[in-house]
């Protein structure tokens, strides 16, 4: 166990390992990829700076925006600023750690993108994923769980 005795504006007095979100844990589905947003190089190589970023969006005081601003980035595999179908079927398959068949997988995407895609273009734009996040607050206690 090891503490952190940096305190940012607004941050909790210590950093305790043992407190740290999910988001660390070793079977974390998403651990690879929320390394690779939080990081500058974009290649999961992060500062202490990158590290602290990703400790105070994931803890419960983080803003509800800030949250799905950065489950956004995480959920857009490829960058594009988008939630495309392609992207929503890593997430689900990750999610539900492979135990759904690839039909079943389409099936969730499909509906997510039906109920999500607000302006019916085919995916889901930060504003789409915000909106359903209004929609569906429980989706933030997933990320804060499960991510
Ligand atoms: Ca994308
Ligand atoms: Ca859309």
């Amino acid at each position: 166990m090891w503490v952190l005795r940096v305190r940012p504006r607004g941050a909790p007095k210590t950093l305790v390992r043992d407190d740290l979100p999910a988001c660390c844990s070793q079977d974390n589905p998403f651990r690879q990829r929320i390394a690779q947003v939080f990081s500058e190089d974009g290649d999961g190589h992060m500062t202490l700076d990158n590290f602290l970023d990703m400790f105070s969006v994931m803890s419960e005081m983080a803003p509800r925006d800030l949250k799905a601003y950065y489950a956004f980035k995480i959920y857009d595999f490829n960058n594009d600023d988008y939630i495309c179908m392609w992207d929503l079927e890593q997430t689900v398959t990750k999610l539900t750690r492979g135990e759904l068949s690839a039909e079943e997988v389409s099936l969730v995407c499909e509906k997510v993108l039906d109920e999500a895609d607000g302006d019916h273009d085919g995916r889901l734009s930060l504003e789409d994923f915000q909106n359903m996040i209004l929609r569906a607050p429980d989706f933030l206690s997933t990320f804060h769980i499960r991510i």
